[in-house]
């Protein structure tokens, strides 16, 4: 039997000292679509993720909190497993270093290195930063703070065991320099090495005795065991390090091991002398990414509901949440979160090209042919063999990004597939082929090529957005049908089957509103440098507030026909195309300024949400906009180039 293959991917094990941000849920997010998506394309996977309970930090949080610490730890590690079941964090396992499991496995592991001669007793006096859980020699701060997160550093001075860091920094600059996948992306390496091999390491202080919320050190209780080499060991310890049989020879070294830049220094310098003390691999990468940034800079919690990832997601949807983290920002590199693009990106991405895209199809494919899919024909039709050469081809681009861990520009693969699948009804407006019975066959090919597309999509999209794909599979009537929407039916064209029937839900994304998503979300407050928020200035003569003119639904129109109103010289009956499901008809005082067949085919802008009327007895579904010149005359708003029917106006 061919031997399984195996993935091991983890995140940082988060301090349970407050409630996560969203920022610490971009990294679980990031390493979940990965884990998933390794799952779906055939791997054994593992995925590990945990909180770091010990240290003077949390000690101090707690009794801030008047709590014991581990009454305090208790409660947000509650919180924290409910954020990840929220955002569908499918881990395999959640490691506490609170556990037993995880507690004598590294008194254990102490103890060898202490055996073996790579530890000493000594005293340490020197600098400290307990929001890092850092020492810091005199050099290295900067201007008396920390040189990471720039808050003031503590002079301590304790007896402490040391780790002899020198002993292996020539065997890790040798395994950086000949394993380029090792520190990713590749600029943070250069970082690592310019910045803290070079120099020359420093034995490192790895215990503590001031306080005592950590593992003892068996040998020595007065000390308990520096936090980081506590912190770091959960990747094996979790993996039941030691044991005959254990997930440990299955799964190690990790293939990925996900971080923020944060904490590089500990991953790529610490954690890997460690294990080669132990004389185990080192992971395969270590994957630093960048920063999720407010635009009025880093993010904490007192910002409020803007980042608070159980609100978004409340509020938003998971899958939402999950797109947006995973999309927005080019993985590796720093990205501003704002509520704004939060939500472009949703009335955009998902709203207009997915939500779309499924929505016109398959009201399409009701209309004609009451939801059930016929036989394609073998057309020799370009536009099909396009859309089916994308549809083959993006699994494999998708799945090449996701294993550099570029998952942005994964998702933009997709997201090329969904617009081709868009523009694919453009090409061939089914609307137009309905009109003519000896074209139903090509109609009914054109609905079944954009069904399988929106298949492929949905399978691909699995890992990413695990619900979104789960409304798809009802709608398009193969929720029970699990080869489906396996990797391996992308490899074909054509796996679902002719008779299937599709029935159309609820719009997978609603377009919302920004300016009343804004007001929602951070309240009504006037802005900074004076400017009131638009709401106020609702009140002033003559001027009204974005959000009241995004009221009005403008939309682009295709004049289908026109004809004269009898006896009203003013006016012409119009009738306008919205997209293939969407006809209007209007009453338009237009009749002086054009000639029915000079309108047909013009692209016009038009108001789609006015309260329908009657005018001579016609009914009018709308209003075509114009402008008036003093003398008159009028014009037609039109658009300057080709645009499909329905567009939104804004
Ligand atoms: O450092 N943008 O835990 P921690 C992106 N316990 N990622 C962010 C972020 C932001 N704005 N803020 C936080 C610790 N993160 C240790 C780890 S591992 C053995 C011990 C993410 O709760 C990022 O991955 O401070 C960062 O590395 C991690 O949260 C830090 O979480």
């Amino acid at each position: 039997m061919a031997e399984e293959k195996t993935f091991y991917i983890t995140t940082p094990i988060y301090y349970p000292s407050n409630k996560l941000h969203v920022g610490n849920s971009y990294t679980t997010v990031a390493a979940d679509a990965v884990a998933r998506f390794k799952r779906l394309t055939g791997y054994k996977v593992w995925f590990l993720t945990g909180t770091d309970e010990h240290g003077q930090k949390i000690q101090r949080q707690a009794e801030l909190a008047g709590k014991a610490p581990r009454e305090f730890v208790d409660e947000i590690v509650a919180w924290i497993k409910e954020l990840w079941q929220e955002l569908d964090i499918d881990y395999d396992d959640f490691i506490r270093t609170t556990e037993e499991r995880h507690k004598k496995k590294v008194a254990a592991i102490f103890t060898r290195f202490y055996e073996q001669g790579d530890i000493y007793k000594g005293k340490y006096e020197g600098w400290y930063c307990t929001p890092c859980e850092a020492y810091w020699t005199e050099r290295q701060l900067d201007e008396c703070n920390c040189p990471d997160c720039g808050r003031k550093v503590e002079l301590i001075a304790e007896e402490a065991y040391f780790f002899k860091m020198s002993k292996y920094a020539q065997q890790l600059q040798d395994h950086i320099e000949t394993n380029p996948d090792f520190i990713l992306p590749p600029s943070r390496k250069n970082e690592m090495v310019n910045n803290f091999l070079n120099p020359g390491l420093e034995d490192l202080c790895v215990s503590r005795t001031s306080f005592d919320w950590g593992i003892p050190v068996p040998f020595d209780p007065d000390h308990v065991i520096y936090v980081w080499l506590d912190a770091l060991s959960n990747y094996i310890t979790a993996l039941g390090y030691g044991e005959k049989g254990s997930n440990f020879e299955t799964f190690w070294p990790a293939d990925v091991q996900l971080i923020g830049k944060d904490i590089l220094r500990f991953h790529t310098i610490y954690w890997p002398i460690f294990l080669m003390a132990l004389g185990e691999p080192l992971p395969k990468t270590v994957f630093g990414h960048g920063w999720l940034m407010l635009q009025e800079g880093k993010m904490s919690k007192s910002k409020g509901n803007a980042i608070d990832p159980l609100v978004l997601s409340d509020r938003y949807s998971s899958d939402a949440l999950r797109y947006f983290l995973l999309r927005e920002i080019p993985f590796g590199q720093d990205g501003i979160f704002s509520l704004e693009s939060f939500i472009n990106r949703i009335n955009t991405d998902l709203a207009n090209d997915l939500g779309n895209l499924v929505s016109r199809t398959l009201t399409m494919a009701e209309r004609y042919f009451d939801g059930k899919l016929i036989e394609p024909q073998a057309d020799d039709d370009n536009t099909d063999q396009e859309l089916i050469n994308t549809a083959l081809d993006t699994p494999a681009l998708v799945e090449g990004f996701t294993d550099q861990l570029k998952i942005s520009d994964a998702l933009t693969e997709l997201w090329k597939l969904v617009k081709r699948s868009n523009k694919y009804i453009d090409e061939n407006t089914p609307w137009e082929l309905a009109k003519d019975p000896a074209k139903k066959g090509r109609l009914g090919t054109v609905i079944y090529n954009l069904v399988e597309s929106i298949r492929f999509i949905a399978v691909m999209l699995q890992p990413f957005m695990p619900r979104t794909p789960e409304s798809i599979w009802e709608q398009l009537g193969i929720a029970s049908n699990d080869q489906l929407k396996t990797w391996d039916s992308l490899s074909e064209w054509g796996a679902i089957q002719p008779g299937t029937v599709v029935s159309r839900g609820d719009d997978l994304f609603p377009r919302l509103n920004l300016q009343a998503e804004i007001r929602e979300m951070q309240g009504d407050q006037p802005a900074e440098n004076g400017v009131k928020d638009d709401s106020v200035q609702d009140d002033q003569e003559g001027l009204i507030s974005l959000d009241h003119f995004q009221q009005v639904d403008l939309r682009v129109a295709a004049i289908t026909n026109a004809e004269k109103i009898p006896k009203a010289d003013k006016l012409l009956k119009v009738e306008v195309s919205l997209g293939e499901s969407e006809k209007r008809q209007v009453v338009a005082g237009i009749a002086e300024h054009y000639q029915p067949d000079q309108l047909i085919g013009k692209h016009v802008i038009f108001v789609s949400n006015l309260k329908p009327v009657k005018l001579r007895g016609v009914l009018s579904q709308g209003m075509l906009l114009a402008a008036t010149a003093e003398d008159g005359s009028l014009a037609l708003t039109t658009v300057d180039r080709e645009i499909p029917a329905g567009s939104r106006v804004s």
